[in-house]
């Protein structure tokens, strides 16, 4: 993970860094922080780039890294495969070295095309005078523009800053659709910038004529966009979505009332047979985890073994099925002597108000605690539901490998951090998202990923930092395989082809809904997300199914969705983990309740608006 920045200059000068916007970008990468400025041969333009190194394996590279003959790479991203590289080797000095071998755009679209991971990029292809820049195909790494008309001015970056005062920049999420290339003696030129546009297309379908109105949304005023008329693209790295229909299966929810016991949703998951799906599923899933936990650097700059509590690998943990077959396959790839972290965060619980004697309700009801509880256990007003679901996921999976160490850090936050670390460091991350969604997901991540907390010994407690640089999320299981009670409903009114419909969409903008925003929060701790069930082999195997076979929503809640998964999750050793409902982070960890007030998800967040 690194912090990536470019500003384009049409002018001769550049306006001033804004320091908050160098701030972020160095904690996103802290190792090595490099500035270097360039200006066009007829001195029309000029490029400041600065690159902030995390560094993740083979040696440290410097950026920006500029070859012999003055191109120019930033890169904010990981090579998993697609392009060889060794462990030894950094990916960014193969990648720059096969993108000086480029002339043609059709050679740099084919290199693009062919890395397999993360990505967020700006090139500068010093023959004819070319910056180019854009995301992988889901977007894993954020990077947002603007522009400065009255400046001339072009800036591109993995994090900005939330600005107020009477000069606003107006930062918008450059959008996952392609890659996009700016001609800079034209745009010197005309004093302008135009985009040409390299969208991502399927091998067998056109989907350009969708991608220009998503591009124009989010294009920068003053700024213009233009499709490569010779038609262009990097192909995508994932087949489209199977959108057969079943024949014979009922669209209609039959068990849909009905309160089956653990034990008859056991039966019905036993009784379904998807043995060779499971396999391939547990086959890719292993692979995308081992990718992504293997060859990484130790903290220490020594390679001698690591301290005991010294984990590589961390997971954000919230003991539901996603997390925990994360942390199941990611046992089969860690080492055996290293720990791993189970990040669980938990917002402390309000008190319940004092009972008004002459409150016009009956019985004021002091939330479902109890009911979250279960049991008479002296309560506590961090054990959240994901808290006691995290807990017991960490006690399947300590009889699942009893030789791993587990580290189940225990992150509590109270209202007065939440809103000390929210106006100093949150509100600027999930910048330019600003829902109530994205203020409760942005502000519950970037404290699990800090991964400041405790671990239970016994009655004792131990104050635990997390060390791992690695932070596995399970984004992208819910929105392929139906996990969120909006298919339900989708289900039930539409049936499967409605089904199909909004699974389509949601993984069409899982970049600007979520992948942007979770790589700004997690990397601003020097750390780096990596999303499993969004591996290119994993999405390709799921978008090959057919819908029925990954989620049957005529059963109930807690195995109809993610039914493949939750079969997966059996095969793996898991147990009541597998049958558990989904339960949003922001309610999970209590997060929403925290702020008690009666807002909509998808309401503008006032509390992310600092005066
Ligand atoms: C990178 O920075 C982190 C955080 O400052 C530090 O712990 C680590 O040792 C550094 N790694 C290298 C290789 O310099
Ligand atoms: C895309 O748009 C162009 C121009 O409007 C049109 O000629 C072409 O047929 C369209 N392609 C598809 C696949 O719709
Ligand atoms: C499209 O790409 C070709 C080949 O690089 C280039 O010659 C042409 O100018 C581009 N077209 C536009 C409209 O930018
Ligand atoms: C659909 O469900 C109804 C009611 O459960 C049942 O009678 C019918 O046989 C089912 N149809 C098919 C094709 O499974
Ligand atoms: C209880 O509610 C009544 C009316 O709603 C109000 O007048 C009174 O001040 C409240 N008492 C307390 C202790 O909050
Ligand atoms: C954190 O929360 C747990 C409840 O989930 C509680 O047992 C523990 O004492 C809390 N630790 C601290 C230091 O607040
Ligand atoms: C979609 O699923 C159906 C049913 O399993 C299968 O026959 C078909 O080959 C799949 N299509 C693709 C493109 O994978
Ligand atoms: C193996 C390899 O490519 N190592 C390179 C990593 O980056 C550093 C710094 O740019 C180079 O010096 C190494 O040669």
């Amino acid at each position: 993970m690194c912090g990536i920045f470019c500003a384009l200059s049409l002018a001769s000068a550049h306006s001033q860094w804004n320091q908050r916007v160098y701030e972020h970008l160095k904690r996103r990468g802290p190792n090595l922080s490099q500035d270097l400025a360039i200006t066009g041969s007829d001195l029309s333009y000029c490029c400041l780039f600065s690159a902030h190194v995390l560094h993740m394996r083979g040696l440290l590279t410097a950026q920006p890294l500029q070859d012999t003959a003055g191109n120019i790479l930033l890169w904010n991203g990981e090579i998993f495969s697609g392009l060889p590289v060794t462990p030894e080797e950094n990916d960014t000095t193969v990648l720059a070295q096969r993108l000086s071998s480029c002339n043609a755009p059709s050679e740099i679209l084919t290199v693009l095309s062919a890395i397999r991971g993360p990505w967020g990029f700006v090139y500068y292809q010093k023959a004819g005078d070319y910056l180019w820049f854009g995301r992988d195909f889901f977007g894993r790494r954020s990077l947002l523009w603007t522009f400065d008309a009255e400046a001339g001015e072009l800036t591109l970056t993995s994090v900005a800053a939330h600005t107020s005062g009477p000069k606003q920049c107006v930062w918008q999420e450059v959008p996952a659709a392609g890659v996009f290339r700016v001609n800079l003696k034209t745009a010197a030129e005309a004093g302008c910038v135009a985009f040409e546009v390299y969208p991502w297309a399927h091998a067998e379908s056109d989907v350009s004529n969708d991608t220009i109105p998503q591009v124009l949304e989010s294009i920068p005023r003053g700024c213009s966009a233009v499709m490569n008329q010779s038609g262009l693209e990097l192909s995508s790295p994932v087949p489209p979505m199977n959108v057969s229909l079943p024949e014979t299966l009922n669209d209609t929810e039959i068990h849909s009332n009905s309160c089956l016991s653990v034990e008859d949703l056991e039966k019905l998951l036993g009784s379904e047979e998807k043995t060779d799906e499971v396999n391939h599923l547990i086959d890719v899933l292993s692979e995308a985890v081992r990718r992504r936990v293997q060859s990484l650097p130790f903290r220490a700059l020594n390679l001698s073994p690591p301290a005991i509590d010294c984990a590589r690998v961390a997971i954000l943990f919230s003991g539901g099925i996603d997390s925990m077959i994360l942390a199941a396959l990611a046992d089969r790839h860690v080492p055996a002597h290293e720990p791993v972290d189970l990040l669980n965060v938990a917002f402390k619980l309000q008190e319940p108000k004092k009972q008004n004697e002459s409150s016009r309700k009956p019985k004021n009801k002091p939330i479902d605690l109890k009911a979250d509880r279960g049991n008479s256990q002296v309560l506590s007003p961090f054990d959240v539901p994901d808290r006691i679901t995290g807990r017991a996921g960490l006690r399947e999976l300590q009889e699942l490998n009893p030789e791993r160490k587990w580290n189940f850090v225990e992150i509590n936050v109270t209202q007065e951090e939440l809103q000390e670390k929210r106006l100093v460091h949150v509100c600027h991350l999930v910048h330019p998202l600003d829902t109530v969604l994205d203020d409760s997901i942005g502000c519950a991540v970037w404290f699990a990923a800090r991964g400041v907390g405790f671990i239970a010994e016994g009655n004792h407690q131990r104050p635990f930092t997390s060390s791992a640089k690695v932070i596995l999320t399970g984004i992208g299981a819910d929105e392929q395989l139906a996990g969120y009670s909006r298919h339900r409903v989708r289900f039930k009114t539409s049936g499967h082809e409605g089904l199909i419909q909004e699974l389509a969409m949601e993984l069409g903008r899982i970049s600007s809904r979520n992948l942007g925003r979770d790589d700004r929060v997690i990397g601003d701790h020097g750390k780096e997300a990596r999303f499993p069930y969004l591996d290119e082999d994993v999405v390709s195997y799921l978008n090959s199914l057919p819908v029925w076979q990954k989620a049957d929503l005529s059963l109930p809640r807690g195995v109809g969705e993610k039914l493949l998964l939750r079969m997966t999750a059996r095969r793996l050793g898991l147990g009541q983990s597998a049958v558990l409902p989904k339960r949003a982070m922001q309610f999970g960890s209590r997060i929403a309740k925290m702020e008690n007030s009666r807002e909509k998800a998808s309401d503008k967040c006032t509390r992310l608006h600092i005066v």
